[in-house]
């Protein structure tokens, strides 16, 4: 009788969690719109730039842009934004491997305070 009780409490604590949680999930906000390249495309040239675009204006001092791909981290340079609610970067030695890319983001925009981070992919495909 006391296990059966133990395990009603148990489920009923799994459930207010999973509830919660889904909460949770459904109010996570992201800042970040679209980019170029856009996520999920395949290119058949290794772009030379980054443009990522948000919500509102990035402040550039809070903002890092990291590009991983199969000859690993790409040194880049210039992060900048154009006006556009962007953050804009060159890539600095564009290789053309082909693969899978991955972009991270760390940035704040706007009024907001919080520092919020993401990352997506793009391929490679120069067919060489
Ligand atoms: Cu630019």
């Amino acid at each position: 009788m006391l296990l059966r009780k133990k395990i009603q409490t148990s489920i009923a604590a799994i459930f207010a969690i999973t509830l919660l949680s889904a909460c949770v999930t459904n109010l996570e906000y992201s800042p970040f719109v679209s980019s170029e390249p856009a996520a999920g495309s395949v290119l058949t040239r290794a772009p030379r730039t980054l443009r990522l675009f948000y919500d509102a204006l990035p402040d550039v001092s809070q903002s890092e842009l990291v590009l991983t791909g199969p000859a690993g981290e790409y040194r880049m340079r210039g992060m900048h934004t154009m006006g556009m609610d962007d953050l804009m970067i060159e890539i600095f030695e564009p290789a053309a491997t082909d693969g899978d890319y991955t972009v991270s983001w760390t940035t704040a925009v706007g009024d907001d305070p919080s520092v919020y981070q993401g990352s997506f992919d793009f391929t490679v495909q120069t067919g060489q």
